[in-house]
């Protein structure tokens, strides 16, 4: 059954028997203190609002009994899928794979990998690590959720400009339908969030729609 969601820029037709929520990097390397988001220079505090809508939206998800994909930004221990385009980020000392406050900084298996624990995945939930911003990118994304016959994602998760937009942009070219919930999903930007808000929803929906979290509940409930 489709059910519409009133939704930027026009209602989303939600079909849950071919959809997924997908909650993209919600872990401790980006919203806790001692974490590569933190190593940036960013203040990770906006990214903590979010998670109790977060932790709710996948609430809903396991009470409806449909699928989630959760991603982790990591790398593995020898650095060997991280170029040096992106290593040569930040500041000079506290680099991907440098000893931060959680261990080693965005890699697999360190401490501050983890996915925080009001959103950590459930045993039969797909995880997935990426290397990449984009989810799509050297994983199997793709083949996981066709394999279930997903045809629509639902978005969540940070940061909003960088692994969310990104993670929607390759969904929308590989033929997924994405919504993003905008209330889940947030940046170390204020402005940064809105704008990619903006350019998802622009031209009609060119990447996908996006509507807050009360109004999928409602919708579904
Ligand atoms: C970043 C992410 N911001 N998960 N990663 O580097 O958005």
């Amino acid at each position: 059954m489709i059910i519409n969601v009133p939704a930027a820029p026009f209602p989303y037709a939600f079909d849950p028997e071919h959809s997924a929520l997908v909650v993209i990097d919600m872990q401790r390397d980006f919203v806790e203190c001692g974490g590569f988001g933190e190593a940036l220079g960013n203040d990770v505090t906006r990214l903590q609002a979010i998670v109790p809508t977060v932790a709710a939206l996948i609430a809903l998800f396991r009470a409806k009994g449909l699928p989630i994909l959760h991603t982790r930004e990591s790398h593995l221990p020898d650095l060997s899928d991280c170029p040096p385009a992106k290593r040569n980020r930040g500041v000079a000392n506290l680099r991907i794979g440098d000893t931060g406050a959680m261990g080693r900084l965005l890699v697999r298996g360190e401490p501050g990998n983890s996915i925080i624990a009001e959103c950590a995945p459930m045993p039969g939930e797909m995880v997935i690590d990426k290397p990449g911003k984009g989810m799509f990118y050297a994983t199997e994304s793709d083949s996981m959720l066709r394999s279930r016959g997903i045809s629509q994602l639902i978005f969540a998760g940070v940061t909003t400009e960088v692994c969310v937009q990104t993670s929607m942009r390759e969904a929308n070219d590989r033929g997924y339908e994405c919504l993003l919930i905008t209330d889940a999903t947030e940046s170390y930007f204020e402005q940064f969030k809105a704008a990619a808000i903006d350019m998802i929803t622009a031209q009609s929906g060119i990447v996908g729609w996006a509507t807050p979290f009360r109004e999928l509940e409602a919708s579904v409930t």
